[in-house]
């Protein structure tokens, strides 16, 4: 696998800035139109990769519209697959959650399909491919969805930062190893390509400028830590949730779908520099720069907290509901066994079958729902990662909070366990359906690390 070149990287990101991507939706219907293109992502000395986007650009389309406003989005099936779309972290109505076979029929090849989603959150989400995932979010098929606050703190720049990993050959195609069995059965399916993508950003900064910058990790199995330099600032949301405190910036570490709202000020010098460092380890290379013009003379005040959103915030946890649930499998994990579609098979049998991984012990979605959860009952999920690999275990309709000692953690819908990390998650199950729960390391959940449960 070759190795792209660092000054391609820095080449790229500046021809990404020209991506025109952007839609201001309120009310009226939006069209994305998953659909084959060609899209410049590497240096020019490169061919064009052959890409599957929405609209024609990868990230497709940048949505934005107000918190508490209906969105409509017009899906129309442009590639010889079948569709969908998900709307990452937003709590919507189960039959727009967009999973296809269980909350939707799949959107055949020139068919449309009309989302529905009223925005009770405000924040940092995105959407994304929901069919053949581990394969269609690969090829490029997500976006930004931006959800603003009636009262958005004052910033010079709000900047979209998508950030993604791509797996290319020699001549800047896709590499269509998908289902390679040693990505299936270890880290996923890693890239030898990481950019990120500021919507809209300036040539320059100024000095004391202050910037919101929604970080959105889109890749499909690819931990992401990321630094700034050149700014100071805080973190004040994740996963599009508000936290209630802003917390001092420090490098990021994102998960696959995971995101982050920073507010930073812009601290270095008249000549100096705004990098954005992929931190690789000690080493870390530049995926952005950008120069620093004067500006103000003083900083600005520290920001407050945004405004919370709508969503219930856990205060106990005595009459909850504890369910256990193991991640386990892969390669050097030792599982001897699962069950898959009904039947325990040996371990040798569910490679046989594609399943690498179980989630409690099954593969892939068992028949009846993992869990029933009464409308309104408080659940407890005791996470337990009994795997040699990270997992970036994703919930569908209802966002989470970690069980701390002194309470509880923030509102979440993904969450990075390490290796032999165990953590409880802890959610009123408030949204009726049935709900997926999975590995969003798109590898991992193509070869068995998911589930679904009820509620309601
Ligand atoms: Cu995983």
């Amino acid at each position: 696998m070759t190795r792209l070149t660092r000054r391609t990287l820095l080449k790229s990101a500046t021809a990404a800035l020209a991506l025109p991507a952007f839609a201001r939706a309120s009310g009226h219907e939006t069209l994305l139109h998953a659909q084959p293109a060609s899209a410049q992502l590497v240096d020019p000395e490169y061919p064009p990769t052959k890409v599957w986007c929405y609209n024609g650009a990868v990230p497709g389309t940048q949505l934005r519209a107000q918190q508490g406003d209906i969105l409509n989005v017009r899906l129309r099936n442009g590639i010889d697959q079948s569709t969908s779309i998900h709307w990452h972290g937003l709590r919507v109505r189960n039959d727009m959650d967009g999973v296809p076979g269980f909350t939707q029929d799949p959107v055949q090849p020139g068919e449309d399909f009309l989302y529905d989603l009223a925005l009770r959150d405000a924040g940092t989400y995105w959407y994304h491919s929901h069919s053949r995932s581990f394969e269609q979010v690969a090829r490029g098929l997500y976006g930004a969805l931006i959800i603003e606050e009636p009262d958005a703190p004052e910033v010079d720049y709000d900047l979209t930062v998508v950030l993604d990993d791509w797996r290319l050959t020699e001549t800047a195609q896709i590499s269509d190893d998908f289902e390679n069995r040693h990505d299936l059965s270890h880290a996923g399916r890693l890239g030898n390509y990481i950019h990120a993508v500021f919507d809209a950003a300036p040539a320059q900064f100024r000095k004391h400028e202050r910037l919101r910058l929604r970080f959105i990790n889109t890749a499909t199995n690819r931990i992401m830590p990321v630094s700034l330099r050149g700014v100071d600032g805080w973190i004040v949301a994740r996963d599009g949730m508000p936290l209630t405190a802003p917390e001092p910036l420090a490098t990021l570490t994102l998960g696959p779908a995971e995101r982050a709202d920073v507010i930073v000020d812009v601290t270095a010098e008249t000549g100096g520099e705004v990098l954005l460092v992929f931190q690789d380890r000690d080493q870390g290379y530049v995926l952005n720069e950008f120069p620093v013009a004067t500006g103000a003379t003083t900083r600005r005040a520290a920001p407050k907290a945004l405004s919370p959103n709508p969503i219930t915030r856990l205060t106990t946890v005595e009459n909850a509901r504890t369910i256990p649930l193991r991640m386990e499998g892969g390669a050097m994990s030792g599982l001897q066994a699962g069950r898959y579609q009904g039947r325990d098979l040996s371990m040798r049998e569910l490679v046989g079958q594609g399943q690498m991984w179980t989630l409690s012990g099954v593969a892939s979605f068992p028949e009846a729902p993992f869990f029933d959860a009464s409308l309104g009952e408080t659940i407890v999920l005791q996470m337990k990662n009994d795997t040699a690999f990270p997992h970036a275990m994703h919930m569908h309709g209802m966002h989470f909070q970690e069980v701390l000692s002194d309470g509880f953690g923030p509102h979440k819908d993904t969450v990075l366990l390490a290796p032999s990390e165990a953590r409880d998650f802890a959610f009123v199950a408030d949204n009726p359906g049935k709900w997926l729960l999975h590995c969003h390391m798109l590898s991992h959940s193509q070869a068995g690390m998911k589930t679904w449960f009820q509620v309601g």
